[in-house]
């Protein structure tokens, strides 16, 4: 099939999962023998080969919009430049939604240019920023088109992109949802993993017989303790060695990596939970690594953590490269994911290739991918707690410090086969091809 996929990141511009998922649905689909062209905003990068020009009407003037592109295994992605196609990927809500206006006119422009080329089978957008490139394309080339949700955002923009966009007859109300509209426009619409559609059936039952789930994967070839630095080290070595590299002697390590925000992955309740534990005689022998950063008064009392209990935390909030990462994670015992929701998450799935056990709450994706010890301890790859739930969380970790070598050992085996069995991007990818022929199963049976 020939697939054109619309997203605002595309390794190397990554700022979240949605990245490294685009990224792998467009080699993985390539892999199988399909077409994949990427169109995506050239963000300030000028990534590729300048190949044309062309203006486009935007705001009542003309923006001259310039193509570049380049081949990155296999795929071939497509920058758009100019005006505001080049701000941070992200920039402040209005000059980001001119952004999506000018992404969506400019796409047009670009399959016009290239269609003769290659005419889409189907069109895959992903998150809402792609919304005026869908609906324009659908509405100009008539082509297929699935949207897929990563992660809902919930807001609400004026009618008047829509008007400036020329795709009026989508917003009949002043105040509109653009992943409503993009999931109305779109013949199909998918989500990342099986909870997270039903946690949020509120919406997605809106597209009740068009929209299923497909698990995001992984990529267990550089998720892979073979290639650590220390691989031939026994596990509680490594871990010696990287606790003392932070200046703390050994013990039972935790690790928590993530965005320090206040909606979603929930390191507030992990700095709770490290409270509660304080006072109990298990906390002596726990070590808590908390990567990440963000909001300034989570960073605050994240430090204030580290300052009151000096022998057994440490922040760390400087971006790290993937290579220490994925050290860290073959060092560490368990990796604490507190996400209050989490559409598929990444995380876990990186520490149980690299046998890091997951203690995450039982939401979403994370609900999904991690088979809990209370509930099924043969097949168990980490354990499970309510969301928002510090005391919770501080009972599972006493509970995970007090498990013997040999259940820790089937944890890890078991989360390793589950992450590099069950969540390949390849299975993805075949269950997208399922999606594009209309040929998918349905979400209802599937919740039921
Ligand atoms: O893994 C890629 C990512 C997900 O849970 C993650 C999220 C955003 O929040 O699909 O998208």
């Amino acid at each position: 099939m020939r697939v054109l996929m619309l997203s605002f990141e595309y390794l190397p511009v990554k700022v979240g999962g949605l990245a490294e998922a685009v990224t792998s649905i467009g080699e993985g689909l390539v892999e199988l023998g399909n077409e994949v062209v990427v169109f995506t905003p050239n963000h300030g990068r000028n990534l590729g080969e300048y190949l044309f020009s062309f203006a486009v009407a935007f705001e009542g003037r003309k923006v001259s919009i310039t193509v570049r592109k380049r081949e990155q295994n296999g795929v071939a992605v497509y920058t758009l430049s100019g005006d505001v196609l080049d701000t941070d990927v992200y920039p402040d809500w209005e000059t980001l939604l001119r952004k999506a206006v000018l992404f969506g006119k400019a796409s047009v422009g670009l399959l016009n240019s290239i269609v003769g080329a290659f005419k889409p089978d189907v069109i895959h957008a992903h998150d809402w920023h792609t919304v005026f490139a869908l609906g324009l394309l659908k509405k100009y080339f008539q082509v297929r088109a699935v949207f897929t949700v990563h992660r809902l955002n919930k807001a609400k923009i004026p009618a008047y992109y829509f008007h400036e966009s020329n795709l009026g007859e989508l917003a009949p109300y002043p105040d509109i949802d653009p992943e409503h509209t993009a999931c109305y426009v779109a013949d199909a619409v998918t989500t990342v993993s099986r909870s997270y559609l039903w946690e949020e059936w509120g919406f997605f039952g809106n597209f009740d017989g068009k929209v299923t789930h497909v698990f995001n994967g992984i990529d267990c070839s550089f998720w892979n303790e073979e290639l650590l630095e220390n691989s031939n080290l026994p596990r509680e070595e490594r871990r010696r060695r990287i606790l003392e590299s932070f200046g703390l002697s050994d013990g039972k390590a935790f690790m928590f990596i993530g965005r320090f925000d206040r909606s979603q992955k929930g390191v507030d309740t992990l700095l709770r939970a490290i409270e509660i534990l304080s006072s109990n005689p298990a906390f002596g022998d726990m070590r808590f690594l908390i990567v990440g950063k963000g909001d300034p008064g989570l960073e605050a009392w994240a430090r204030a953590v580290e300052n009151r209990f000096p022998e057994n935390v440490r922040v760390i909030t400087d971006v790290l490269p993937r290579e220490t990462v994925r050290e860290l994670y073959g060092s560490v015992d368990f990796v604490v994911i507190p996400s209050s929701f989490e559409p598929f998450g990444l995380v876990q799935l990186e520490a149980m290739c690299l046998g890091a056990v997951p203690i995450a709450s039982s939401v979403g994706g994370l609900k999904d991918t991690i088979i809990d010890l209370n509930a099924d301890p043969e097949n168990a790859t980490g354990i499970l707690v309510p969301p928002r739930d510090a005391f919770a969380l501080a009972k599972a970790m006493i509970l995970a410090k007090e498990l013997d070598e040999k259940t820790l050992e089937r944890l890890r085996e078991n989360a390793r086969m589950r992450a590099r069995k069950d969540f390949t991007w390849e299975n993805a990818c075949r269950r997208y091809l399922f999606v594009y022929e209309n040929a998918v199963d349905k979400a209802v049976p599937f919740l039921r």
